[in-house]
Order: structure tokens, then C-alpha cells, then sequence
């Protein structure tokens, strides 16, 4: 009989959907296991990079549901957002058209490639009853003070026409499209994920099921850093410029202070005399792309602003420069410059002439500051610093801090990388910010039985950097909920993050209508069990799902701190040496390779292309190798269900050494197979193992006539063989399981167990050295004493000669390996 994967797989989706079984019980006694793949952008087809993410996760839930867990595996669309609204545009339809029928798209794709997804829990983040509570999010974090509007610089980019936060800005560039990022002053919403950096520092430790590059990620996204704020007086006023730093150990070595360009303080310090010098430095910097002027080896530029400060330590007078490799956002906006030990600094200091003063030195040498060719970053012993010389800087630090804050000169100080989070997008394909202003009451958070504020359908889009939404006069203008007076909507949208922050919590309770979710349904679903996705996703995306998870903790909606508790981040599909791109043309489209091949054996393919956490290159022959094993699988079970159909399993003799090793590699393999998938998602080696028993099957059929055969034996291999390739190929396993007489799914059966009995080797090899020398060798019953493996070795021919007149003088037996025998002759 042929394998005829198309009516077969067909067949099998049509029950599985009529019999509705990948429905999860809301609760039951058993215990849970949440598996969740990342959703997609439904911005256009699927391409065979998803399906590896979902066949992944598909091993895992069927997997799992088979070892008796009530599994949650569910699927949805994170459906607003750019591509969205750009491909609308292009083509002239309403985004919303779009992104559904490319969801009926998908949704068929998957339904191909047999997912064992609850489709009654699908959700669309675009859809009324999903953004509702999105907006109820912004309602809940407003009221605790964590959603909050402010004037600031925000990276803009003129392709997309829309503000891009910090984290979708890659070297200067627009994460999207490519473009060169500008600076913009807007007005602006931001959640103060900021409030949060320590927590969601410290938690990372928790995360034990996570792998550490993603964790080292996030630490450094975070980016905290120890150090002192420090006071100096700016000279001739009772001002004071305020300092972060590092390496308070350093202070006896500033030679100059910079302020950031964008400070208030570059005006107010600038002399009249210096005012011409500072203003041309400011336009030029102003031209400057701000990523690329702070990069590490950036040409240094400045301005002497004329104004002095004084250092604390020894009252000198310091000059205040204006530099373009200072940040505003970070620390005060301010540095004290230490160019004998900070290489910025030092740049900056040969370009304009100014001293550099050595203040830690190595063991073993004393620096001289005309000697540096570049700053002495490393740890040394204090010198030219007054009490502190001769100490290690190290410890110099800590008495120094001490000091300062004795003194009111400063005080220990924590910096953060992270910046809180820009949500405010002047795009139509989000949800609406939940926010109206009025002329009396200011700004009013839109009462959450007023949700959801719908996306008006009317809108023009222009390329005008304002949001859609302003040009439609209805939407606009709505009444104040406070005072019933007129009042202005917010026209912004919530970044997609935002979306996809709270969605692994929807899924609990998909059409729950009163609430986003119910918390006790949450409180025992979660944390995700087992998350899976690209690792294009480590920082922002879980940065910010753990930010509000942590949110809806504090506020009490929800008993737990952290929504993964492992991660899994496979690794891309590469063609032709490339990342798959729609640009570049070679992605490889799974309803192709499914009708050709089949699912199961695409599946299959996927997972056995190398371990998934690695990238691997797409290759058609692994594909054709892999359906030729599907067919030997189909041939040789086929022969044996049949044959075996009356057989039982729970009384199997076996009486030759066939049959025993036989059964000894199906127990080896599911010992195997078990731990491949429980530990790693080793799934690589997994079908290996499964290819080696169907050998293993094969050697046994072809040298055993066909009269001799093990009908029992045969009847439990084929049946925990059926199981174990089942979460990999799922029609063909329903197929076969159907054929040996199951009534039910097999998706419903029991993972098989290994019989420890079965692993037992009966017989083993002894090798025979004679003074060292390996002489022969010989099979004995494992249970052999040492007194009849010596006996049967003497009997030998070979050893014979040596020790029939020889004196023996010992002889030893390395169990199970070896028998040494040493003669004098
Ligand atoms: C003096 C000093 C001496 C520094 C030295 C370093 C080495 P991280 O680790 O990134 O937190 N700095 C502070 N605020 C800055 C800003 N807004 N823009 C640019 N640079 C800024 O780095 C902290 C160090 O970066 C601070 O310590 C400060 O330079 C500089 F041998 O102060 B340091
Ligand atoms: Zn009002």
C-alpha cells in the first residue's frame, strides 16, 4: 500500500476538527501545562521560519498531553501595526480588510500542517474585544501613575512618518525600514517602565528555564550602573553642576566638566565671550545623528562654555565644556571628564589641548601622563590624590563616596540604561490611547465602561506626521466625561508592544466579556510552561510582557511575577546561504513542500535539519531523505499491524536472541527519545533514534521468516512506535493507530514507558590479553561467575597454547570488559 499523505492528512484534520480534540479544558484534576509559540504579524503568508516555531511547540504540546498534562496551546495574530497599515496604503483598502483576510490565510496554512492549537481560543489583537482591554491596561497603569505624557527629543523617522521607541532604533536606523532616524520634540506618552528596573533586574535570577544569552540581554538593556553623584560649585555663583559617575576614586584627576548640547544649563553658563564659539559648536551638533555622535571613536567636538567649576576634593577651578559625546537622558546630563582614565575623555582632551592628570597607576610602574597613548581604564594604586594615595582605587572608592556624602558633596548613586517606554504612535492601525482633553478638566482618562474607544473607519491617510485619526472630525470631537463639556480625543495609538504585552493572559479567557481575564483561570494557568520564539524578541518584547505582568501583580490582578518560566529561542531557517526575505526571494513557502511532501514529513524535515536552537540552511535532499524514512515507516508498520492484530502485549516471550535485542533497542530508543524531547528539545537526535529502531525492525523482519515471527513483540513495537513519532508526525501516527483497531486518537493515548527489565544485555564480550597482549575474545552469559568466564576462556585454542605449559601467575577480570592472564614461561 502506498502512503498517500494527501487524503491521509486531509482525513485527519477533519476529525480532529470535527471532534473538536485539541480543545483544552478550562480545569480538570490534572495537572497544567501552558505552551505558548510567539503569535505572528499576519502581514502576509507564513513561511517555513514560523512553521519550524510551531512545530516546535506542536512536539511539546502533544508531548506533554500524551504524559497526562492538560495542556494549553494557543494561537492568535498580533494583527496591528505597520505592515499593516503600509501595505494598506500601497494597495488602497482598509488595513483592517487586509490583515483579516491574510488571517484566513495563515489560520488554513496551519490547519495544514496539523498544530494541535484550541481554535476556539484564537484571538486577534486588532479586533474590538481585544483592544478594549488593551486600552483598560492604559486605564490601570494611568491610575497608578505609570502612564504619563511629556515633551521630549523622540527618534523620528521620516519613512514611516511615526516615532520609533529607543529599543526599534538599530544603529541609528529605523528598525523597518533602514532610514536614518531624525530627532523630533513631541508630545508624548510614556508607560514608566523605569519605576520597574531593579525588579526586572533581579527577577532574571528566577528565571532558571531561560537561557543565559537572552537573560545577559536583558541585564544589559537594563544597564545599571553603581557609582556617585557629585557636587560641583560652579565658580562665582551658589550654583551647583551635578555629576554621575563611575569612579568617584578618579575625582583628583578631572581636568575639565561637559555638559550634554541639549541641557538648559549650556545657555545659562555660557559667557557672553564664549557665545559665539558655543552657538556654532550647537549647530553643528544639532546636524549630527545623535546614535552615531556618541558611538565609542567618534570624532570628539566641543566648546569652552567660559564658565569654571570647582572640585570638592581640593577646590580647583575646572572649566565647564559643552561636548557632543554626552547624553542628556543619562545620568545628570553632565560628567566630570577624567581623560588620564576615561577614553572619551582623553579624546576629547588631546583635541582641545587640555591636561591630563594621572591619578591611579599600575603596581608595578609609575604613569606618567605624556606616556599615555590612550587612557588607563584598569584597577592600580591611588597616586596624586592627596590621603587616599597608595591605596587600591577600588577600595579608595568606597572611603571616597563615604566622604563625599560626610561632607554633603555628593552621594551614592544607581544609573539605569533603560528609559521608560515611548507607547505614543501617530499611526491609524492600533488602539486608540484612551485618553480626551478638555478646555476646563485638562486631561481625562476616557471611564473604562466607555471602552472600547473604536478605531474610526474614516480616515485619510497623508503623509503629514500627524496620526490618521486627526483628520476625522467625529472622532475628534467627543464630550468630556467629567464635566460633559467639549472635549478632544487623543488622536495617538498605543505601540503594538503594547498589544502583545498582556496577550499570553487573553488566551485564559478569549471572550471573556466583563473582564480581560479571570484571575483564579490565570492564577492557575500561568506562568507559561514552556515559551517558544525567535530570539529577535529577547529584550523588547519580554522585557515588556514582564514589566506588565509585574504591573498587574502589584495591582493585584494576578498572583505571580514572571510570565515564562522557560524560554526557548529556536534558531532561523537560512536558503541559499540567506535569511528567507520576500526582497531576496527565496523563502520557502510551506503549502509548497506540504503538498509535495506532505506535512508530517515537512514537520519531520524541520526538526531533524539539527538541534532547533540553531540556525540551518533549507535543503531539498534533506527533505527527500526524510520522505523516504516517512514511506519505510509507513511500509514496515503497515506489515506488521496485520500480522500483530491479535497479538498481547502483556504477555511476551522471548525466546531468541532476535527477539531480545529487538525489544531491548525499542525500550533503548523510547529511554532515548523521552529525554531527547524532555531535556533541550534535543528533537534532532530524537528522530534519529527513531530511524535507527525502524532499522533495528527492518534487520529483524528481513532475517526472521516471516513464520517465526514475535506477534506480541511486534504488537508493542508497533504500537509505542506509533506513539513516540506521533507529536512529529501526527496523520500518519492517527492513520496507523487507527488501523491497529484504536478507537480513539492517538493523541489521546498514554506516552509509553521503559520496561528497565528490556535493557538488560544477557550477553557480553570478554576480551582476553595475555601479559597485556590481546589474544581473543569471547561471548559469555552476563550473569557468568568469575570462576566460569576464566574456565571457558582456557578452554580457547588460541589462549590454549599460552598457558597449557606455562606457569600461571595471576589473573584478573576487569568485569564485563576484560580477563588478564599472566604467565612466566
Ligand atoms: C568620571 C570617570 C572617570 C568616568 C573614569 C568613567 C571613567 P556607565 O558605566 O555607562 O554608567 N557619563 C556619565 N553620564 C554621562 C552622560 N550623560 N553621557 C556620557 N557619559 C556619561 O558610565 C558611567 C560613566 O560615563 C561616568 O563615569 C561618566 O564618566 C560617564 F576613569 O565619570 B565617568
Ligand atoms: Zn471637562
Amino acid at each position: 500500500m502506498e502512503f498517500d499523505h494527501i487524503q491521509i492528512e486531509k482525513k485527519w484534520q477533519k476529525k480532529w476538527s470535527d471532534k473538536n480534540v485539541f480543545k483544552t479544558e478550562q480545569r480538570n484534576e490534572k495537572e497544567k501545562y501552558y505552551v505558548l509559540t510567539m503569535f505572528p504579524y499576519p502581514s502576509g503568508t507564513i513561511h517555513v521560519g514560523h512553521v519550524k516555531n510551531y512545530v516546535i511547540g506542536d512536539v511539546v504540546a502533544r508531548y506533554k498531553k500524551m504524559q497526562g498534562y492538560n495542556v494549553l496551546h494557543p494561537f492568535g495574530y498580533d494583527a496591528f501595526g505597520l505592515p499593516a497599515e503600509n501595505a494598506a496604503i500601497k494597495r488602497n483598502v482598509n488595513p483592517g480588510e487586509w490583515t483579516f483576510k491574510n488571517i484566513e490565510t495563515i489560520r488554513e496554512q496551519i490547519k495544514k500542517i496539523g498544530i494541535s492549537y484550541d481554535w476556539d481560543r484564537e484571538i486577534a489583537t486588532c479586533t474590538e474585544d481585544y483592544y478594549k482591554w488593551t486600552q483598560w491596561i492604559f486605564l490601570k497603569l494611568y491610575e497608578k501613575g505609570l502612564a504619563y505624557k511629556k515633551h521630549a527629543a523622540v527618534n523620528w523617522c521620516p519613512s514611516c512618518k511615526t516615532v520609533l521607541a529607543n529599543e526599534q532604533v538599530v544603529n541609528g536606523k529605523c528598525e523597518r525600514c533602514g532610514t536614518d532616524i531624525e530627532m523630533k520634540k513631541l508630545e508624548q506618552w510614556y508607560f514608566k517602565i523605569t519605576d520597574y528596573s531593579e525588579r526586572l533586574l533581579n527577577d532574571l535570577e528566577k528565571l532558571e528555564g531561560w537561557p543565559e544569552n537572552v537573560k545577559v540581554m536583558q541585564k544589559n538593556w537594563i544597564g545599571k550602573s553603581v557609582g556617585a553623584e557629585v557636587n560641583f560649585k560652579i565658580d562665582g555663583t551658589d550654583k551647583e553642576l551635578k555629576v554621575f559617575t563611575t569612579r568617584p576614586d578618579t575625582l583628583w584627576g578631572v581636568t575639565f566638566m561637559a555638559l550634554a548640547p541639549e541641557s538648559p544649563l549650556v545657555e545659562e553658563l555660557t559667557t557672553p565671550e564664549q557665545k559665539e564659539e558655543v552657538e556654532s559648536f550647537l549647530n553643528r551638533v544639532n546636524k549630527e545623528d545623535k546614535f552615531k555622535r556618541i558611538a565609542q571613536g567618534a570624532k570628539k567636538d566641543g566648546a569652552f562654555t567660559g564658565s569654571y567649576a570647582v572640585n570638592p576634593v581640593n577646590g580647583e577651578k575646572i572649566p565647564i565644556y559643552v561636548a557632543n559625546y554626552i547624553l542628556f537622558e543619562y545620568g545628570t546630563g553632565a560628567i566630570m571628564a577624567v581623560p588620564a582614565h576615561d577614553q572619551r575623555d582623553f579624546e576629547f582632551a588631546k583635541e582641545f589641548n587640555l591636561p591630563i592628570r594621572v591619578v591611579i597607576t599600575p603596581k608595578d610602574k609609575e604613569l606618567k601622563a605624556e606616556d599615555l597613548e590612550e587612557a588607563f581604564t584598569e584597577d592600580g594604586i591611588m597616586i596624586n590624590s592627596d590621603k587616599f594615595n597608595g591605596m587600591k582605587n577600588r577600595e579608595a572608592l568606597t572611603k571616597i563616596v563615604e566622604w563625599l556624602e560626610e561632607n554633603g558633596y555628593g552621594k551614592k548613586s544607581i544609573q539605569y540604561k533603560l528609559r521608560d517606554w515611548l507607547i505614543s504612535r501617530q499611526r491609524y492601525w492600533g488602539a486608540p490611547i484612551p485618553v480626551v482633553y478638555c478646555e476646563k478638566c485638562g486631561t481625562v482618562p476616557v471611564p473604562e465602561k466607555d471602552l472600547p474607544v473604536k478605531l474610526p473607519t474614516d480616515v485619510k491617510f497623508e503623509p503629514t506626521g500627524k496620526s490618521p485619526l486627526a483628520t476625522n472630525e467625529d472622532f475628534i470631537n467627543t464630550t468630556c466625561p467629567k464635566c460633559g463639556g467639549p472635549a478632544r480625543r487623543e488622536v495617538d495609538t498605543m505601540d503594538t508592544f503594547v498589544d502583545s504585552s498582556w496577550y499570553y493572559l487573553r488566551y485564559i479567557n478569549p471572550k471573556m466579556e466583563d473582564k480581560p481575564f479571570d484571575s483564579d483561570d490565570v492564577n492557575y494557568w500561568l506562568p507559561v510552561d514552556q515559551y517558544i520564539g525567535g530570539v529577535e524578541h529577547a529584550i523588547l518584547h519580554l522585557l515588556y510582557s514582564r514589566f506588565i505582568t509585574k504591573v498587574l501583580h502589584d495591582l493585584g490582578y494576578v498572583n505571580f511575577e514572571e510570565p515564562f518560566s522557560n524560554l526557548f529561542t529556536q534558531g532561523m531557517i537560512y536558503k541559499d546561504g540567506a535569511k528567507m526575505s520576500k526582497s531576496k526571494g527565496n523563502v520557502v513557502s510551506p503549502d509548497e513542500m506540504i503538498e509535495k511532501y506532505g506535512a508530517d514529513t515537512l514537520r519531520l524535515y524541520m526538526l531533524f535539519m539539527g538541534p532547533p536552537e540553531k540556525d540551518a540552511e533549507w535543503n531539498d535532499a534533506g527533505l527527500e531523505g526524510v520522505a523516504r524514512f516517512m514511506n519505510k515507516v509507513w511500509n514496515s508498520m503497515t506489515k506488521i499491524i496485520e500480522f500483530s492484530k491479535d497479538g498481547n502485549i502483556n504477555n511476551i516471550n522471548l525466546t531468541t536472541k532476535e527477539e531480545k535485542n529487538l525489544r531491548r533497542k525499542l525500550h533503548q530508543m523510547i529511554k532515548k527519545i523521552t529525554n531527547d524531547i524532555e531535556k533541550n528539545f534535543q528533537f534532532n537526535t530524537a528522530i534519529s533514534g527513531m530511524m535507527e529502531l525502524i532499522n533495528e525492525l527492518n534487520a529483524y523482519l528481513n532475517s526472521v521468516p516471516q513464520e517465526k515471527w514475535n506477534k506480541d513483540l511486534l504488537k508493542e513495537l508497533s504500537e509505542d512506535f506509533v506513539i513516540l513519532i506521533s507529536p512529529f508526525a501526527p496523520h500518519l501516527a492517527e492513520e496507523l493507530w487507527e488501523m491497529m483497531g484504536h478507537e480513539d486518537f492517538v493523541l489521546n493515548a498514554q506516552w509509553p514507558t521503559v520496561d528497565e527489565e528490556a535493557l538488560k544485555v544477557d550477553e557480553i564480550e570478554i576480551v582476553i590479553q595475555i601479559n597485556g597482549k590481546v589474544r581473543d575474545k569471547m561471548i559469555v552469559d552476563a550473569s557468568a561467575s568469575e570462576d566460569e568466564i576464566k574456565e571457558k576462556a582456557f578452554e580457547l585454542d588460541k589462549i590454549k597454547k599460552y598457558v597449557e605449559n606455562a606457569e600461571i601467575k595471576k589473573v584478573i577480570l576487569v568485569k564485563g570488559k576484560l580477563l588478564n592472564i599472566v604467565v612466566k614461561n
